[in-house]
């Protein structure tokens, strides 16, 4: 476990000296949130113009399901860790735009499933209604798997336009589908389903967490990395800084589940308590909580300050990450 009690350095410029120990900055706050209304602005006219293609290539009621899924926007961390990973790297073409698409259209369909009610059984989510609710469970669940091969054509859109090399494509592939599949999210959620109404020790807890939400926010990284032609070194420093924040998300998720309201969420609070399940507020309590999140982006951005990587715009999103209020 990360427990050095430190709060991260999210404020210093690229290339800085040794990490200061403050807790977040208001100008490191100011630039996390202008780099999410930038990924925002970006991926949701992305997936508006897919939203458009979709609810015309899929007939009735399915098509118009996806393209609901599809224009609900959330707050896009995984856009802009994309977008901050490729950067950083020195990553400047457009194009990368349509890599974090893809992810972003890989959650979107998770989130779909996850608010099914042989899952979460959820009204509410970004603020409106879920995609079932708004549909009806039948409808929703089909337009979930029929955004499972539309997050490869947004990929491979995204990646045509950084001409980027077929085995490239298929590395970029492999990871995102990877990070969705049984050994990450799916296989999350499935240990997650299970636990319920058990208690989980924090091993266990770690296991459900990185594979849930870790993962896509791992590959997030990941993919912005290898979108810029990345060393192998520097896309694993990437990689391990995106497992220990992905894994900080959820913590962060735990506390927020455990102390924000719904109408701050946008989505049902106080679930987990309801549920029985465990969580990281359940075993360390929310200070405990915090503070291992906080110890977590930490460790993330001092890893790849040593590695030389330019963390102007990774350090502040992983303070927004572990600080977030909704
Ligand atoms: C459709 C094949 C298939 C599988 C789905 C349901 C499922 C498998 C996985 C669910 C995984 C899941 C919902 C994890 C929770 C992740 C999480 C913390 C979601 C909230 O993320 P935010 O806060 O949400 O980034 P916004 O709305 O801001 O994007």
């Amino acid at each position: 476990m990360a427990r050095s009690g430190q709060p991260i350095s999210t404020s210093e410029p690229a290339h800085a000296g040794p990490p200061s120990a403050g807790r977040i900055t208001g100008s490191a706050a100011t630039r996390a949130e202008a780099m999410l209304g930038d990924a925002r602005q970006r991926v949701d006219a992305r997936l508006e113009t897919w939203a458009v293609r979709l609810a015309d290539r899929i007939p009735g009621r399915n098509g118009q399901a996806v393209a609901y899924a599809l224009r609900s926007s959330g707050k896009r961390v995984r856009a802009a860790l994309v977008l901050a990973a490729y950067r950083s790297l020195g990553g400047k073409a457009d194009g990368i735009d349509g890599v974090a698409a893809a992810v972003e259209t890989v959650h979107a369909y998770s989130l779909v499933h996850d608010d099914l009610p042989c899952m979460d059984d959820d009204d509410l989510r970004r603020g409106r209604a879920t995609t079932h609710r708004a549909f009806d469970v039948a409808t929703a669940t089909r337009a979930g798997f029929l955004l499972v091969p539309v997050a490869a054509e947004v990929l491979a859109e995204g990646a045509g336009e950084l001409e980027l090399p077929a085995p490239v494509l298929g590395e970029l592939a492999v990871t995102l589908f990877e990070a969705g599949g049984v050994n990450g999210m799916v296989g999350g959620q499935w240990l997650d389903l299970r636990a319920e109404g058990r208690r989980l020790g924090l091993d266990d807890l770690v296991d459900v967490h990185r594979g849930k939400t870790g993962a896509l926010i791992e590959a997030s990284c990941a993919l912005g990395a290898m979108a810029a032609g990345g060393s192998e070194a520097e896309v694993r420093l990437l990689r391990a800084f995106g497992a220990d924040i992905g894994l900080a998300f959820q913590i962060a998720d735990d506390v927020l589940d455990a102390t924000a309201t719904s109408e701050t969420l946008g989505k049902t609070a106080g679930k987990d308590t309801a549920r029985e399940k465990s969580t990281y507020v359940s075993v360390l309590g929310v200070e405990g909580a915090r503070s291992e999140a906080e110890s977590l982006a930490e460790r993330a951005v001092a890893r790849l300050r040593d590695g030389g990587i330019d963390v102007s715009a990774l350090a502040p999103l992983a303070g927004y990450i572990v600080r977030r209020t909704s």
